[in-house]
Order: structure tokens, then sequence, then C-alpha cells
């Protein structure tokens, strides 16, 4: 056999991002809107703030920038699971981190589908919020033996889909011809459908179980839900978004605006009521309506080293359990005033985050360092090499998602304040074995990040050996 030249699963990825994207504006015209938004506001941010402009080239992230976003599914079963696993697989995304959402009573458990190594992530770091039902905890016995029912029916594939992941798996990788096959074929099980798989009773039934339970059990395949761009200052779009006539949700989730942004801020807008057709009964189809899609933005900061996330999900849950949000929004303000003065708490400049081993950061030699290589002036401690400007760090993005943020997008989009409770809790082991494999997991790969770039800075600098140096140097006494 001829050897084949394949493509970049980077480049893959590209293609599809590029396609949903087009195909969800076509399908949504309000996340055109929240685009443009998001263009405006990260255009003048990147004006008014050089030193912010300058620490996104250093790390590659202004590139990545405009073709930045996540998207979000919800699927029914294992079997589908482990099917969307080998599409994103050909796309160079990977199971990362592990999220239980039951806590908030939303019968899912998910993981992110994700680039891993620096160079993808630098490519296009497109990310996919995966979901996947928890039929057990439909109560009624006779309900959820339905639901399961109605999944096994269905396949959220097409054919020619599946052939070509077999094929990826078989070659190792997919011609050109084939890559643009299979962006084409894939996007179809992302995509809207208006005719529901179930009559409108059945619908009503699962929906008085959960409203997300008729979401996934009712359509033809696991829509994509929203598809997030990355703003530079989520707290001017947010202003900005009822002055275009979009409705935000009543507050921001994740940890309040501060100097050095840190994890992931997220704000959403409302599912938009769309038209379905229910599968005919005795009298013919009947129409009704269905709320799954919404629009969201988000602004990324440092990735926290897991001593710092601890603080963090510390600090968040003393808010929270003191000032509840309904989603009228009525004490919005307390909230957002109280996690400020909370998260006063956790240092707020990049050396003391450092200097403490509460973020993540790149290493890179810097011209400075360089020449002082040349002029043989270069001191040997890591410590040393920054205090003299020869070594520099710039944080890490955080790549992931938050638990908390997520019950909190998926709550306020399924309207209203009803909360479910679960007893039962979810489990990771259960998740993995859904899925087929482990996720991997996030904080080591963000250790390796870093580790790597000191390597090569130290390297870059003529003192390969001294890497173990930082180690020491970012833990506290
Ligand atoms: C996913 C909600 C979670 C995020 O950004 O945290 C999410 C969903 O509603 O399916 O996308
Ligand atoms: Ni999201």
């Amino acid at each position: 056999m001829a050897t084949m030249k394949h493509v970049n699963s980077d480049d893959i990825r590209t293609l599809f991002s590029r396609a949903m994207s087009d195909m969800y504006r076509a399908e949504a015209p309000q996340y055109g809107a929240l685009l443009k938004l998001v263009g405006d506001v990260n255009d003048e941010t990147l004006r008014r703030d050089p030193n912010l402009k300058a620490s996104l080239e250093q790390t590659g992230e202004l590139g990545r920038l405009s073709v930045e976003r996540h998207g979000a599914i919800r699927l029914g079963t294992a079997q589908e699971l482990v099917a969307i696993r080998g599409v994103f697989a050909v796309m160079g995304m990977y199971p990362v981190g592990y999220y239980d959402l039951s806590v908030a009573g939303i019968p899912v458990h998910s993981t992110a589908f994700r680039p891993i190594d620096d160079e993808a992530l630098r490519r296009n770091p497109f990310r996919v919020f995966t979901s996947l039902l928890r039929l057990q905890l439909i109560e009624d016995e006779s309900l959820r033996a339905e639901a399961a029912a109605i999944l096994a029916a269905r396949q959220i594939l097409t054919p020619r889909a599946i052939e070509l992941v077999a094929a990826y798996e078989r070659q190792g990788g997919l011609t050109a011809e084939q890559a643009e096959e299979f962006v084409q074929e894939a996007l179809e099980t992302f995509r809207w459908h208006g005719e529901a798989t179930v009559a409108a009773e059945t619908y009503n039934r699962l929906n008085d179980a959960h409203r997300l339970i008729a979401d996934v059990v009712s359509f033809r395949g696991p829509h994509i839900n929203h598809l997030t761009p990355r703003t530079l200052d989520i707290d001017t779009a947010q202003a900005e978004m009822p002055k275009r006539g979009i409705t935000p949700k009543a507050v921001i989730e994740g940890p309040p605006r501060r100097q050095c942004a840190i994890l992931l801020r997220q704000t959403s807008f409302k599912a938009l009521e769309e038209a379905v057709v229910f599968k005919s009964a005795a009298g013919g189809p009947t129409t009704g309506a269905h709320t799954a899609r919404f629009g969201e933005i988000e602004q990324r900061g440092a990735a926290l080293t897991p001593k710092g996330r601890k603080i963090y999900d510390d600090l968040l849950a003393s808010v929270r359990g003191e000032a509840q949000v309904g989603s009228s929004g009525a004490t919005a303000r307390d909230y957002v005033t109280e996690l400020t003065e909370r998260f006063k708490m956790l240092p707020d400049d990049w050396p003391t985050l450092r200097a403490e081993g509460l973020a993540f950061f790149r290493y890179s030699a810097t011209r400075a360092g360089i020449e002082a290589v040349r002029r043989d002036i270069l001191p040997s401690s890591i410590e040393a090499l920054i205090a003299h400007g020869y070594l520099r760090f710039d944080p890490i993005v955080y790549e992931d998602f938050l638990p908390v943020s997520a019950a909190g997008i998926f709550q306020s989009n399924l309207g209203g304040d009803a909360r479910h409770s679960y007893a039962e809790r979810a489990s990771r082991a259960s998740f993995e074995a859904a899925l087929g494999q482990p996720v991997l997991d996030e904080f080591d790969l963000y250790a390796r990040a870093e580790k790597a770039s000191l390597e090569a800075a130290l390297d870059e600098l003529g003192l390969g050996d001294a890497a173990d140096g930082v180690r020491g140097s970012r833990t506290t006494p």
C-alpha cells in the first residue's frame, strides 16, 4: 500500500471548530452578536493595556484568541461517550478532568475534551464540555426504562463518521480528503434538530423528571448547546450586553475581578425558545417549544496549583454558603461585594503567587539573560536569574472548567429556581468505566508544562542542571 500523507490533528480541529462556529452562527443568531461584542471589547482592552498585550504575545495566546471557543454537549449513554471520544481523538482532543454536577442537583457528570500539549493548545485550544446523563437518578422506574430504551435505539454518529473514525484508528491519521469529509460528517452529530424523536406526552414526562433529561433523551443527538468565545474583560462585556439587547445572568461565575486574573470567569444569557415538532401521536404531529441553547462568554486567567485551588474552593464555598443568588438576581450586589472582600485573602500579584506556589507559570530566558551568558555574568540560582531579569515568568492560562461555575450556568439556563437534590453522589470511577479510559489530571498537565518551560529556559541559558532549584523556591517555608 502506498504511504498516505496524513493531516495534522491540529488542522482537523481548526477546520472543525470553524465549521461548528459557522453552523452555530446560522442556528443561533445571537451567537454572531456575541462574537462581535467580544471582538470589540478585546480590541479595546488590548489597546488600553499594552502590558497585557505583551504578556499574551509572550505566551503565544494572542494568536489563538480569535479562534478560542468552547462548546458543550450532553450525552445519554456510555456507548455515546465512547463514540464521541473516538471523534474527538481524531481532532487531538482528550478527556481532561472530572466534574460532578449532581451536587448541584443536575443529574450529569462530565469531562472536557481538549488538546493537551503546548503546541496544540497554542494552535487552537478548542474544548468541549461533555456531560453524561445519569439515568439512574430518575426515580420513576418505568420512566427510567423508557428513557433507556429511547437512547438505546439512537445512533449519534453518521455511518460515514463511524467509518472515518475507524479509518483514523487503522491508518493512524486521515488524508486531506478524508479529513474534510470527517469534519462535515462529525458536524451532523452536533446539529440542532427541530423534530423530536418522542411524542409531546413523553417529552413532558421526561421534562417533569428533570428538564435536562428531556433535553438529552428527546432528540436525535447531542446538539451543541453553546459556543463560548474568550473575552479579555468580562465585566465590560457583561455591562455591554444589555446595550446590545442581550440579558445576561445576574452574576459572573467564578472568582471576582482582580489585578491578576485567575482560573475562569463566565457569564451567560438564557436559552431561547425553539420550535419543536413532536412525533406524531394518534392525532398527527404536535408542535411545542424547547429551551436548550444559550450564549456564554468567559475570561480566562492563571491555572492554580492544588494549593492555590484549595484556597479558591474554600473562599468560594464560604461566600456561597452565605449569599445565595437566585436567578432573579435579587442579592447579586451583596454577593459580588462579599466575594471581592473574601478573595483579598488570596495574593494578587504574580511574584507572590509564584513565590507561594499558588499558580503555574511558564518560564522563558530573556534577551538580557542571553546577553549575560555571552558576558559570562550569569548567576545560577533561579531566584537570582529572575531578580536580574534574565528569566521571566508568565502565568499559564487555565484551560479547564470549574464545577461550581458549570452548575451555575446549567441552573440559570434551565430556568426557575427549582432545586433537585440527589442523595447518590457521582463517582469518577463509574464515569471512567463508561468512558473506557481514565480522564487525564489537569494539575499534572500544568505542572509538566511549567517544568518543561523552565528546563528549556535554563538550557537556553546554559544552566540545564539548575532545573530542580525552582521547586524549592516555589514552596513556602
Ligand atoms: C454545560 C455547562 C457547563 C461551562 O462553561 O462551565 C459549561 C451544559 O450546560 O451542558 O459549559
Ligand atoms: Ni460553557
